[in-house]
């Protein structure tokens, strides 16, 4: 059966920080499919490239360039074509950009239409999204994710709070039951944290991706605080529920030396491996992501050797949903995670390749939502669809990262008994 792309066109709407990103809408025979682009703060240099317009409007936020591009170019070779051949489709975008990094149309561009010709044929189909990416990728194993919940944030993400950028929980698989139960533990630490946090006289204001942004004193301050939360809220530490880290390390890495004015200290590579094992030895900790910058591959494969047999080593700026740079990251040995987003890549079909190259090579993956989302929840059905086992979609405070969430417990509902928990 041929589901035709009848119609296509994109829109500038905003993010959740106000900023401007891409909309793209596709008509077929059973109705209207949307989405729309996340974008990132605290993004690495080797994804591929968001077009901005410069100039005057938005503060040279502006995506109009990109819409244009899907509405003048990209539309051109679309429109007729089966939704169903999602890499063909892909390709052929890819090809008309013809550029290593998606810079000449734009990968907010790219990706949009990419996001909504999956969604239109699930729409065709008549299919849940989730499966369709399931089909799209050969995977059956649909799996509800243990979710790494944000629970304080600093760096780009937060002002005047920690050097790294994102403590977070998760709740672990093997002892809750399912992801609703994951959730609402995530979500009642959340709330007693924000008690004590309130009691020591700090904001409980959040930041970008739905938690607090307090003005801590150090960068071990919210893993002390994340054990009262925990034990407040009656989960037991390192059994119910782990900490993890992202300190998004490319953005303190200046000159070859990583600054951590919270501690007042600069460290070389070696110098942070200690950091973290000392943290991890200090606290349940099960995964820290971008723990070095996104170029000091020795560095990493040191961070490996040291912890990887421990906990989680998750390559984010690193890898940047790269075929190449995961290709590369598996050779040196440097991670065994890999943090997945689709706009650092710019289509579906790469990423997917990307993830079964990670399931391959026993690279565990985290599908990641970015600090700029958006009301689409594309990536909830994504997580289950591709049987990843692991999600990353922010803290529970804010609008456009309860929307992937409460997604996650409407799949759960719908899948039944045939819903996996992860096991991971
Ligand atoms: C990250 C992401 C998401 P950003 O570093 O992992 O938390 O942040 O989208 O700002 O790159
Ligand atoms: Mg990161």
């Amino acid at each position: 059966m041929e589901y035709k792309i009848l119609s296509l066109k994109a829109r500038e709407v905003l993010d959740s920080r106000g900023i401007p990103t891409v909309e793209v809408e596709i008509k077929t025979k059973s109705g209207i499919s949307r989405a729309m682009v996340p974008s990132g703060a605290s993004t690495g240099i080797h994804e591929a490239l968001e077009l901005r317009d410069g100039g005057k409007r938005f503060l040279g936020k502006g995506v109009q360039g990109a819409v244009d591009n899907i509405n003048k170019y990209i539309s051109k070779e679309i429109i007729g074509l089966d939704c169903s051949n999602q890499r063909d489709i892909d390709e052929k975008v890819i090809n008309l950009d013809g550029t290593e990094n998606k810079s000449k149309l734009g990968a907010n561009a790219i990706l949009g239409v990419s996001m909504a010709v999956c969604r239109a044929s699930a729409l065709e189909e008549g299919i849940p999204l989730y499966e369709r990416i399931g089909q799209l990728s050969e995977n059956k194993k649909f799996i509800l994710p243990a979710p790494m919940m944000v629970l304080i944030e600093g760096g780009k993400h937060a002002d005047n709070s920690t050097d790294l950028q994102e403590f977070m929980i998760m709740p672990m698989p093997k002892v809750l039951k399912n992801f609703r139960e994951a959730l609402r533990c995530g979500t009642e630490i959340f709330y007693s944290l924000g008690k004590i946090l309130k009691s020591k006289g700090y904001s409980i204001n959040v930041g970008f991706e739905g938690a607090y942004g307090p003005n801590l004193k150090s960068n071990n301050e919210p893993c002390e605080l994340f054990i009262n939360a925990i034990e407040d809220a009656g989960y037991n530490l390192g059994k119910e529920v782990f900490i993890t880290l992202d300190p998004a390390a490319s953005e303190v890495y200046e000159s070859g030396k990583y600054n951590l004015k919270k501690e007042g200290k600069i460290l070389d590579s070696g110098g942070m491996v200690e950091f973290y094992e000392n943290m991890v030895q200090k606290f349940p900790i099960s995964s820290i992501e971008d723990g070095l910058a996104e170029d000091d591959w020795s560095g990493w494969q040191l961070l490996n050797k040291r912890l990887g047999d421990k906990i989680q080593i998750v390559g984010d700026d690193l890898t940047v949903t790269n075929i190449k740079r995961l290709q590369k990251a598996i050779e040196l040995k440097a991670i065994n995670a890999i943090l997945i987003k689709l706009n650092q890549i710019g289509t579906v079909s790469e990423t997917m390749d990307v993830v079964n190259l990670a399931k391959k090579n026993k690279i565990a993956q985290i599908i990641s939502h970015r600090s700029g989302e958006t009301e689409d929840t594309f990536i909830a059905d994504m997580v289950v669809g591709l049987g990843c086992g692991q999600s990353k979609f922010g803290g529970p405070d804010r609008g456009e990262r309860t929307a992937k969430y409460n997604q996650l417990l409407r799949i759960e509902e719908g899948l039944g008994d045939k819903a996996i928990y992860s096991t991971s």
